[in-house]
């Protein structure tokens, strides 16, 4: 590793190319301490922290005792005390690939690093194990067959996803152990982004056999039906990606669906459901974000309400999903209403890029909008839509079940036109189709939903208005109240986009043969969706942050925990490095019984329990949590990694329960048409929503089902399983700005993610770690044929001490070797010279008593 005393040039004389020598390197925090040696410097450089908190570079003019004198660009000079500096490095370590190889390290330094390389469009750089990935914003030239090659043939050095999925693969091949490619950062930072690069790297691996291509082109399904406009992204994830790449022929796994972790949140049951689909396509919805957002409650009017529910904003993509689906609905109408409707309809669309898009101000649900528009820069919503259709077309949907599918989308979306009648002082209520300005346009809403889906147009105004029951032997009927109405009919338009999200995910793995072609070791590549934080936060925000608190558990563990305790164990003098644990806010989301999703579901189960009761018993049992603050009324604050984020528990309970009534199954079980059938048939066995009424044998309402929270977590436990039995490689994505424009690149903003994603930590833990371990056994068997001379004790440990004597390892250094079963290679150049005679003398290019000499 490269020390800090390794490279002490401050006056940039020296040259970084001879390389230091390893020396046991101090872990101390590369500060300005050394005042005394620092005055003695003239014009050195260093960074100086202006009072908004930006650092600005300056040269250092004089130095005495405590303070100096600076000049800073634009001609400022300042006297400053010596412990508001921090050194910089010298101008040739301007842009190192690796952070480890800077002299000073710090933060000025690092995000200085970062920013020269990212000015240059050089846009990843290695933190020691940890690849770190800016957002460009733009197209940069670094992809592709001629960079793709280059990696394969290692001709290239330079940090990049490539080399990381390189590595992976090759880790998998010689270890023999699967190998995961985890990418996380904030909602925005270029995660998804990252993921498909490294698949093309693998797909371009993959020997061609097709199916690798497949899989790229199957992106456009997920990304359309299940991405969403946001206010941070116009392209975010509402499901969690987790793609597998197999050793053998090359194949892919898409390995998320039904009941697995992309069903995950998103699918958690249905919540995310309408909501991702509105977001993409169809649409447009409307800023409805909500949509997705909200889940069950997405169509809470207070939410939307909020005057731009800031965050909330999914988007379609302009409707290009929509074009199909205005199609499809048009093409009902047509036989159904004759050319009137026809003429009608055609009034109110218009025709944009190739397709058709609906005028948003027929839907409802596209009304409510609250991101600014729904069209994204740059994207041509046509083409994306036919990308779609060609995906659809690969995976082998048939185009009957294609029109299926877009049917079930505009089912969803005129189920949101669906209003009620009160028809009794009761509040009972009978479901209409919406008041619009003409009568037979209006009918029309609710003729399309039943059109679509294929029932009776009673059935679908029994099945929103009635609940049957059942009292003793008798059943009964009924009648729902206005708010019940809405919920159920809320629930019926998500049940069926998530389970259509699903069924397209099951086409997907079909069509690649999941679980078929799998042999062997895999290497797989997650994909979440990032940490989230709007003026306005929810249910899924709350669960979106919760994951990605998980993730960084995990990412701590494996950098800074295991790393550090292994050296503990082994009985090596170590100075522990800290590093930001978030264990506590772990504990504040999952303890039991005084957790927050512990105390969200006990909340959830009492019939009176509200938002606001729930917010309270927060207040009430976690008031001295240092993680939690209680705010005004129905809101809460939790101390995250990534910063503090406040949540409004409107909704929280309702979206939660997801209760999917029998009503509505039955109503789907009993159409015509084949997808609703499938679905509902899915909805029973499967279980994954929970279903009330009578038919449903465990009985009343709340009784015998997970909370959505409870589903969630428990899906996330088994990804973290999954996880922990692969060899981690870590991409950190970061977001430079929140433009979402290319060239800018905020200090302030970018320091927040390094720091929480503890760059500084890992670069420090790895310099003045061990780069390589490896056990005596494996050494003495890989590197045993070097000796000169046969050793007399045969056993792995005399056989590693021999061969490091051979090539005179310093008696110090030996030691450490020795610890336990483990060689902790601290000294890397030991095991590069042992590594670089063995190639040379397998190549013939040496013999192994040249090297042994050399
Ligand atoms: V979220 O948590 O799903 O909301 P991500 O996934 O982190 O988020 P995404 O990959 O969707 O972010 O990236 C956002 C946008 O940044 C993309 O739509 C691209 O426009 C842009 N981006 C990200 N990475 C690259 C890149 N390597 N090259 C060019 C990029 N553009
Ligand atoms: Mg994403």
């Amino acid at each position: 590793p490269y020390g800090e005393r390794a490279v002490p040039m401050l006056d940039g004389d020296s040259d970084v190319g001879s390389s230091p020598l390893p020396s046991i390197p101090s872990i101390a925090e590369s500060k300005w301490n050394d005042t005394a040696s620092f005055a003695k410097k003239k014009s050195v450089q260093a960074w100086y922290q202006l009072p908004d908190g930006n650092w600005e570079l300056g040269k250092v003019i004089s130095a005495s005792g405590t303070e100096s004198i600076i000049s800073l660009p634009e001609g400022k000079v300042l006297k400053v005390q010596n412990d508001c500096l921090l050194p910089a490095n010298p101008d040739i370590l301007d842009g190192v690939d690796d952070l480890m190889q800077l002299s000073y390290l710090s933060e000025p330094t690092v995000l200085y690093n970062l920013r020269y390389r990212y000015d240059r469009d050089m846009i990843y750089t290695k933190a020691g194990p940890v690849l770190v990935a800016i957002n460009p914003f733009k197209k940069v030239q670094l992809y592709g067959n001629e960079y793709i090659e280059a990696y394969q043939r290692k001709t290239t050095q330079s940090p990049h996803v490539y080399a990381i999925a390189d590595t992976a693969l090759r880790e998998m091949k010689r270890d023999e152990v699967n190998q995961s490619i985890i990418i996380s950062g904030e909602s925005g930072a270029g995660k998804t982004e990252t993921a498909k690069i490294a698949m093309q790297y693998l797909a371009a691996l993959g020997g061609g056999s097709g199916i690798e291509y497949e899989i790229l082109k199957t992106n456009p399904i997920l990304e359309a039906f299940g991405n969403a406009k946001t206010l941070r992204n116009d392209n975010s994830s509402r499901f969690v990606g987790w793609v597998g790449w197999g050793s053998g022929v090359g194949w892919w796994m898409v390995d998320f669906g039904c009941g697995s972790w992309l069903a995950g949140l998103a699918g958690v049951v249905g919540l995310g459901g309408v909501a991702r689909l509105w977001v993409r396509g169809l649409v447009g919805l409307g800023g409805v974000v909500g949509l997705w957002v909200s889940g069950v409650g997405w169509l809470d009017h207070g939410l939307l309400g909020l005057g731009g529910v800031a965050g909330f904003g999914s988007v379609g993509l302009g409707g290009w999903i929509l074009g199909g689906l205005v199609v499809k609905v048009v093409g009902m109408a047509v036989k159904v209403v004759g050319m009137v409707v026809k003429l009608v309809l055609a009034i109110n669309m218009m025709v944009g890029g190739g397709c058709l898009v609906v005028n948003q101000e027929w839907c409802k649900w596209l009304k409510r909008r609250v991101v600014s528009n729904y069209t994204i820069a740059g994207v041509d919503d046509a083409e994306q839509f036919r990308n779609v259709m060609e995906a659809l077309d690969v995976v082998h949907v048939t185009k009957d079940d294609q029109e299926s599918a877009f049917g079930m989308l505009a089912a969803v979306l005129w189920l949101g036109n669906v209003s009620f009648s009160i028809t009794d002082n009761e509040n009972h209520v009978e479901p209409v189709a919406d008041e619009g300005k003409l009568a037979f346009v209006a009918l029309l809403f609710l003729a399309s939903v039943t059109l679509l889906i294929g029932c009776e147009v009673k059935e679908l105004q029994l099945a929103l208005s009635t609940r049957k029951m059942k009292v003793r032997n008798d059943n009964i009927v009924q009648k729902l109240k206005l708010s019940q109405a809405i919920d159920t009919r809320d629930a019926l338009a998500k049940s069926i986009y998530s389970c259509l999200f699903d069924w397209l995910v099951e086409q997907i793995n079909k069509s690649l043969g999941v679980g078929k072609r799998r042999t062997g070791k895999s290497i797989s590549i997650l994909d979440i969706y990032g940490f989230e934080s709007f003026d306005k936060n929810s249910f899924e925000q709350f669960c979106i942050n919760y994951a990605n608190e998980r993730l960084q558990q995990h990412f701590n563990r494996h950098l800074f925990k295991l790393e550090q305790e292994e050296y503990i164990q082994d009985g090596i003098d170590w100075t522990k490095v800290d590093f930001e644990d978030n264990q506590a806010c772990l504990n504040l989301f999952e303890k039991k019984p005084l957790g927050l999703l512990s105390l969200l579901d006990e909340e959830s189960t009492f019939p009176n329990g509200t938002d606001l009761s729930f917010a309270n018993k927060l207040k009430q049992h976690l008031k001295s949590n240092s993680c939690f603050k209680g705010e005004r009324e129905k809101a809460f604050t939790v101390s995250h990694y990534a910063g503090e984020v406040s949540y409004d528990t409107t909704g929280f309970l309702e979206k939660n329960r997801d209760l999917m009534h029998m009503d509505s199954v039955q109503l789907l079980s009993s159409c015509m048409t084949s997808l609703p059938q499938r679905f509902a048939s899915s909805m029973l066995v499967q279980s994954e929503k929970p279903v009330v009424g009578p038919l449903f044998k465990s009985g009343g309402a709340d009784s015998q089902k997970l909370s959505v929270a409870t589903k969630f977590k428990s899906q996330l436990f088994q990804l973290m399983q999954r996880l922990e039995s692969t060899t981690p490689h870590f991409i950190r994505c970061i977001k430079p700005n929140n433009l979402q424009s290319p060239g800018i690149y905020e200090q302030g903003l970018a320091l927040q993610q390094l720091r929480c994603c503890g760059v500084l930590e890992v670069v420090r833990i790895s310099r003045s770690g061990f780069p390589t371990r490896m056990t005596h056994q494996k050494f003495a068997r890989r590197y045993g044929f070097l000796l000169l001379e046969s050793v007399a004790a045969q056993d792995p440990l005399s056989v590693s001490v021999a061969i490091l004597h051979q090539f005179n390892i310093l008696p110090d250094i030996l030691e450490l070797l020795r610890i336990q079963e483990i060689a902790h290679f601290m000294a890397f150049y030991v095991f590069k010279a042992v590594s670089e005679a063995t190639k040379l003398v397998i190549r013939g290019e040496k013999t192994r008593k040249e090297f042994a000499v050399l």
